[in-house]
């Protein structure tokens, strides 16, 4: 396909997932409106319909709930192809609209501003009404995800990476008893082998099944939960997101006292993720140790406006290591699975954010090389939710929206 096809082909995805208002990640596997993909839609929407673009997102905050907190799934009508649904979430009276009861990595305010600065005309009026949600939303992280400065998760759908070996240490320290029968639905869509297991899947139940007994309690959920994993993507995507959204606050004239606060305790947290290898990393909160994994979240270091040598080497190897950087687990480790989703394969979303900290912090021809091999990757092997990073095989759902976005936004 040539260039103005691919262009054309990634539209036509956006519009197909276009649900009115939101937008699914792909249909079938993932019948709702997600947390970050809307963001990733939002901006690939920007490329050619601004309005479009600002629907996204106002949608996704019609389901904040009124803690600040905004919910990694919006089941906006019911649809029995996805598990976990709203019955099993329980949460009830919590938000607006039946929801998740956790959040996603907060790119929103990122993406806002990049759609403003576009066009702050257009922008002026949706902005303004979304700014005091997006610090409502940052607030909730502050407060009830912060461990000194390091953002934790508590489920690890939470980070959006769900089966990460970053999170191994903390899942294998559960025992999921009472969980009780369940049918998946992800593997009636999807290959098995590509997906995560079945013992992360009890897991996962599990701790839904926990917070929901915990009623969904902010105090007691973060205090008690035994998953607790502070994340270098967390942490890197909120500092990012704050220092936008000090930049917003100063084109509405609103105050940034308290985000640029928020920016210094993140940037001494994220310091923390560094393990003694060097490189940012996930850490167990209730264990008191790092993975000692380098995942593709460990580059976003530069997204992050933090700057590293010693990252930069490991950049230089998996350019080296695999033809279509960067793997979500490094090459020749323990853990890599080329095919096994947050194990190994490449995520165009993730390249995305590394690449534009990397030319953020002036790594121009890294972050152009990063560019040219995602592009290469996505006109050879179509629009897939991640890929195999030696070989490109496409992998788990197509015609996936927020690769569609990340083509015509960067890649392309
Ligand atoms: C799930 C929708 C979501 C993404 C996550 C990804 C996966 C599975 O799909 O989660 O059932 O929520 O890991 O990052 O938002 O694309």
């Amino acid at each position: 396909m040539d260039h103005l096809a691919l262009d054309q082909a990634a539209r036509a995805i956006l519009r197909k997932n276009d649900r009115g208002g939101y937008t699914l990640p792909t249909s079938g596997l993932y019948p709702y409106q997600w947390n970050w993909d809307s963001a990733f839609a939002a901006w690939g929407f920007a490329q050619f319909d601004i309005e479009r673009a600002w629907l996204e997102l106002t949608t996704l905050f019609s389901g904040q709930w009124p803690n600040g907190m905004l919910p990694h799934i919006l089941f906006h009508k019911p649809d029995p192809g996805y598990f976990p649904g709203p019955d099993v979430w329980g949460t009830e009276g919590k938000g607006p609209i039946p929801s998740s009861g956790i959040s996603q990595p907060p790119v929103a305010a990122t993406f806002a501003r990049m759609i403003y600065d576009k066009n702050p005309d257009a922008g002026r009026n949706p902005m303004a009404a979304l700014f005091p949600k997006l610090v409502a939303w940052h607030r909730w992280f502050m407060r009830w995800r912060n461990a000194d400065g390091m953002i934790f998760i508590t489920h690890p759908w939470e980070g959006g990476r769900d089966n990460a070996p970053d999170w191994d240490s903390a899942m294998q320290a559960i025992d999921p008893v009472g969980v009780g029968d369940y049918t998946r639905r992800d593997t009636a869509h999807v290959d098995a082998s590509m997906r995560p297991t079945k013992d992360d899947y009890d897991r996962y139940i599990w701790l839904v099944q926990r917070a929901r007994g915990l009623g969904w309690d902010d105090a007691a959920v973060a205090q008690d939960q035994p998953f607790k994993v502070a994340d270098p993507l967390m942490t890197f995507v909120l500092l990012r997101a704050n220092r936008d959204l000090a930049a917003l606050a100063d084109a509405l004239g609103e105050d940034r006292a308290e985000l640029d606060q928020w920016t210094a305790e993140l940037t001494a947290g994220a310091e923390k993720l560094r393990n003694t290898a060097g490189v940012f990393d996930g850490f167990n909160l209730n264990a008191g140790h790092h993975t000692g994994s380098v995942s593709n979240a460990s580059f976003l270091c530069w997204y992050g406006h933090l700057d590293s040598a010693q990252m930069l080497d490991e950049l230089h190897q998996a350019f080296d290591q695999c033809r279509y950087p960067v793997p979500s687990q490094k090459v020749g480790s323990d853990w890599f699975n080329a095919k096994r989703y947050w194990r190994g394969p490449t995520w165009g979303i993730v390249n995305m954010l590394i690449g534009l900290g990397l030319a953020d912090m002036g790594h121009k021809a890294e972050a152009e090389e990063l560019r040219a091999r995602t592009a290469a990757l996505m006109a050879e092997h179509g629009f897939a939710e991640y890929y195999d990073p030696l070989t490109g095989d496409p992998a788990g759902g197509g015609s996936f929206t927020w690769t569609a976005a990340v083509w015509l936004a960067w890649a392309s």
